[in-house]
C-alpha cells in the first residue's frame, strides 16, 4: 500500500516536475512567438514593440499583469487558510469578533495604494497616446469599404490606395501599395472614412484609432525599426472587413525621399486620385 502510494507520488511529481519545465521553456521562448510587425504562429503576448507607445503598453500592460497575478495568489491564500483552518472539524467554536481596527485600515488603504500605482502610469499612458507631438510628416489614411487609401500631404498632395493581394504573403496582410514612412520620424496619422466608420490599427506601433465619415481624428506614431508592419482593420465594417489589411513599410530617411519622387510620378497619373473621400471608389 505504502509503496503503491509512493509510486503514485512520484509520477504526480514528475508530471507536475514536467509540467513547470513546459511552463519555463513557454515562456522563455515567448520572445520568439511574439513576431514584429505581424502575428506569429503560438503567439501568446502583444507583437513586439516597434515604437515609443507601444513601449509603454507593454510595460503597463506587464505591471497590470503582476498585480492581477500577486493579488489573485494572496487571495487564493487566504481561501486555502479559511477553508482548512476554520472548517466545523477543525473550528467547532468560532469566534464572535466583529471588528479589527489593523485590519480594517489595512484593507481600505491597500487597494487605494494599488489603484493609485495602476492610475499613474495608465494616465501618462493616455496623454502621451492622444498628445500628438509636433509631426514630421502627416499622412491621410481614409477608410473605404474595402480598402485604404492614403494621402501625403506634406510630400506632393499625391494619394493611393493600398489593397489586399489575395496571394501575397504574409496571408490576408499584404497589399499592393504599401504606406512608406521614414524610420525615427513622428508621423502623424490622421483618420476618416468614406462611406462606415472603419478604424486604422497597427499593433507594432500600439495605435488604434476609429476612422469615421465626416470626422478626422488623428493619432501619431515613430517606428523606431526599419521593416514592415501590418495592421487591420478593427472596426467591423460590412463583408470585406477582414479584407482591408495595413501595410507599413518603414525605411530610411534617403530610402523614404527616393520613394516619394517615384511615388509623385507613379500615383500622379492614376485617373480619381488626388481627390478626396468617395471620389476614388467612383473611379473604380
Ligand atoms: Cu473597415
Amino acid at each position: 500500500m505504502t509503496r503503491w502510494m509512493g509510486q503514485g507520488m512520484s509520477q504526480a511529481s514528475r508530471g507536475l516536475l514536467g509540467f513547470a519545465a513546459a511552463m519555463v521553456v513557454l515562456l522563455a521562448a515567448g520572445a520568439a512567438f511574439a513576431g514584429l510587425g505581424q502575428p506569429s504562429p503560438w503567439e501568446y503576448k502583444l507583437q513586439e514593440s516597434a515604437s515609443p507607445v507601444m513601449d509603454n503598453i507593454i510595460w503597463f500592460h506587464e505591471l497590470l499583469f503582476w498585480i492581477i497575478t500577486v493579488i489573485t495568489v494572496f487571495v487564493l491564500g487566504l481561501l486555502i487558510v479559511v477553508a482548512v483552518k476554520f472548517n466545523a472539524k477543525a473550528n467547532p467554536v468560532p469566534s464572535k469578533t466583529t471588528h479589527n481596527t489593523l485590519i480594517e485600515v489595512i484593507w481600505t488603504v491597500a487597494p487605494v495604494v494599488i489603484l493609485m500605482a495602476i492610475a499613474i502610469p495608465s494616465f501618462k499612458l493616455l496623454f502621451q497616446q492622444l498628445d500628438v507631438p509636433k509631426a514630421d510628416i502627416t499622412i491621410k489614411a481614409t477608410g473605404k469599404q474595402w480598402y485604404w487609401t492614403y494621402t501625403y500631404p506634406d510630400n506632393g498632395k499625391f494619394e493611393f490606395d493600398s489593397l489586399l493581394v489575395a496571394d501575397k504573403p504574409p496571408r490576408l496582410l499584404g497589399v499592393d501599395n504599401e504606406m512608406v514612412v521614414p524610420v525615427n520620424k513622428i508621423i502623424r496619422v490622421q483618420t476618416t472614412a468614406a462611406d462606415v466608420i472603419h478604424a486604422f490599427a497597427v499593433p507594432s506601433f500600439g495605435i488604434k484609432i476609429d476612422a469615421v465619415p465626416g470626422r478626422l481624428n488623428e493619432t501619431w506614431f515613430k517606428a523606431t525599426k526599419e521593416g514592415m508592419f501590418y495592421g487591420q482593420c478593427s472596426e467591423l465594417c460590412g463583408k470585406d472587413h477582414a479584407y482591408m489589411p495595413i501595410a507599413v513599410r518603414v525605411v530610411s530617411e534617403q530610402a523614404f525621399a527616393a520613394w516619394v519622387e517615384e511615388a509623385k510620378k507613379k500615383f500622379a497619373s492614376v485617373p480619381g486620385n488626388s481627390s478626396y473621400a468617395s471620389a476614388g471608389a467612383a473611379a473604380r
